[in-house]
């Protein structure tokens, strides 16, 4: 049974501990110190793993997508992790062990594991949680790690979506191409699935996504994102569909963009901890018998309301003049 001791799990789970692995992703699942200990550890480890999003509108395909893809790359030996992650708070357990459920079949495979997120405990929720848990993933030696996030929610679709290759699945009718669209996946996809090819409808899908490409627009010489046909449901397109991945690594990796569009996602990763705890700070500074005061004074007009909010913002940072020192008084 696996301990609580961050260094030690770490080192465990980079011997190919499971178990081990399962245990950090909890504790950073959790946040709190111990989750902020592992975080701080499997970071300087992290780097090497290819991070591979898988995206789209509720009931696309994505997780039979996503096994399909597990399937293909175990056929190629290809060690992978899988992160479903869960966004929306309304969506219940259910959905989740449905996820479960179908990826069951890599059940007693080491050469493969999954993990859903559903957690509200991590400040930043899910958002900041799943970037921890792709290093966690690529710490303890996965070199691959696929996410299936739902692609709703500016932030989900910047930072837990955000992946070395972002793969956006649709099913056939314009409902879906267009709702893609809306959400701004299409801006985010280096490679787009029509799946569910099995259905029909598939051409008109196509066409929807060329045309909308279209207006997007790519830069000359840059990448534009191919469309593969997918029957997630038989596998059918799996092999295309990992085709089209490593065309979009090695265009990535030819370019040094790939460093580049790291960067990018650990700068909006920082910024948005930035801005999470900035809030918190804030909730607690209007949330005390100082602000009360304060409110009191602003009501009696003796304080205005921007002298009130420098006098709090001052004696929550003492970096910051107090208005009184400004001689303002
Ligand atoms: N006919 C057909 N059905 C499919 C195909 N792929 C997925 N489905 C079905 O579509 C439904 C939704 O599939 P999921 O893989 O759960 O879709 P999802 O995008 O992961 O859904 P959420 O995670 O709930 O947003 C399931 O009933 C699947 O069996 C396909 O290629 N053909
Ligand atoms: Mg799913």
């Amino acid at each position: 049974v696996p301990g609580h001791d961050p260094a030690a799990l770490i080192e465990q789970a980079a011997a190919g501990d499971r178990a081990a692995l399962a245990r950090l992703l909890t504790l950073v699942e959790r946040g709190g110190p111990e989750g902020r200990a592992v975080a701080r550890l499997v970071h300087g480890r992290a780097g090497r793993a290819y991070t591979v999003g898988i995206t789209g509108a509720p009931g696309a395909g994505k997780s039979t997508l996503t096994d399909a893809l597990v399937r293909h790359l175990r056929k190629l030996s290809e060690e992978v992790g899988v992160l479903a992650v869960d966004p929306s708070s309304s969506r219940t357990g259910g959905a989740i062990l449905g996820d479960r459920v179908r990826m069951r079949g890599h059940a007693g495979d080491d050469g493969v594991f999954i993990r859903s997120m559903a957690s509200r405990g991590h400040l930043g929720g899910l958002a900041l949680a799943t970037p921890e848990a792709i290093r966690v993933l690529d710490a303890a030696g996965l070199p691959l790690v696929l996410v299936e996030t739902v692609g709703v929610g500016q932030v989900e679709v910047a930072i837990a979506g955000a992946a070395d290759t972002t793969i956006v699945v649709v099913a056939p009718g314009w409902g879906d191409a267009v709702q893609a669209s809306k959400a701004g996946l299409l801006e985010i996809a280096d490679v787009l699935v029509v799946n569910k090819a099995d259905r029909g409808g598939v051409d008109a899908a196509v066409q929807d996504l060329e045309g909308m490409l279209s207006l997007v627009g790519h830069d000359p010489g840059g990448w534009r994102p191919p469309i593969v046909v997918t029957a997630a449901v038989d596998g059918a397109g799996a092999d295309e569909l990992w085709t089209a991945v490593c065309d979009h690594r090695t265009w990535l990796q030819s370019r040094g963009e790939l460093g580049r569009r790291r960067r990018l996602r650990l700068a909006a990763e920082t910024r948005e901890i930035v801005r999470r705890r900035l809030e918190e700070r804030a909730g607690e500074l209007t949330g005390g018998d100082e602000f009360d005061r304060l409110v009191d004074e602003v009501a009696t007009r003796r304080l205005d309301p921007w002298a009130a909010a420098d006098s709090l913002l001052a004696a929550s940072d003492p970096s910051v003049p107090a208005p009184d020192d400004e001689g303002d008084r």
